[in-house]
């Protein structure tokens, strides 16, 4: 299940951060900032996140991400996935007003929690692909297949990545900007897994155009 802490984050904790990720910010349409400059970029205010809600917490295994998309990055906002972790915290940093405004959509319990490894590569597979990433776009699946979920900036919302289905619809004009902190790695030190973060990788940045 998902859980969703409304204004969890005050304007002054958002402002500050914000400002901090803008100086170190490339400015690509589709920026994932990953560790160590992430953690470099948040360390100030880890406590600060913390102290305002406390379900925020950066764990020693946390992999947190920061993640700002713009209506050029639509492409990569909407490729659906499954976290490759059993926890996901999400904390809306900037969002964009609209019907196109990069929401987060999604489908809880699409699959279940498994032990084996050939089934969590399999179920992956069969869901995130680039067949599935044509069809789901096409509104009139998308909205029947998804739960929309509206977060501004200041909420926070905690869910479990592995088994809810999720992505972003796109947006019309603006930033959205998102910290996301990954934990409870599926599979750790698997094959598949590591095999998974590097096709990751290589795709966001094909995507990218880098
Ligand atoms: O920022 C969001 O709304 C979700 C992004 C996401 O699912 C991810 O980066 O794994
Ligand atoms: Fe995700």
């Amino acid at each position: 299940m998902h859980t969703i802490l409304k204004q969890a984050i005050s304007n002054e904790v958002l402002d500050a951060i914000n400002k901090k990720i803008d100086a170190a910010s490339s400015g690509e349409s589709f920026e994932i900032i990953p560790p160590p400059h992430s953690e470099t970029i948040l360390a100030d205010f880890k406590d600060k996140l913390f102290a305002e809600c406390d379900n925020i917490k950066f764990g020693e295994n946390a992999y947190t991400v920061i993640r700002s998309v713009t209506e050029k990055g639509n492409r990569a906002s909407q490729c659906w996935h499954f976290d490759n972790q059993r926890k996901t915290i999400l904390i809306v940093l900037r969002s964009v007003l609209g019907e196109e405004n990069g929401d987060i959509l999604i489908r809880p319990n699409l699959r279940r929690h498994t032990k084996s490894s050939l089934i969590y590569t399999l179920t992956k597979l069969f869901w995130t692909n680039p067949i599935s990433w044509l069809i789901l776009p096409r509104k009139s699946i998308r909205d029947k297949f998804f739960t929309r979920v509206s977060l501004k900036a200041g909420d926070v919302m905690v869910f479990d990545g592995s088994t809810t289905y999720h992505g972003n619809l796109p947006i019309a004009s603006g930033m959205r900007r998102s910290i996301l902190i990954h934990s409870d790695n599926l599979f750790e030190n698997s094959f598949i897994t590591k095999l998974f973060h590097v096709l990751n990788k290589v795709y966001l940045h094909k995507r990218n155009g880098t």
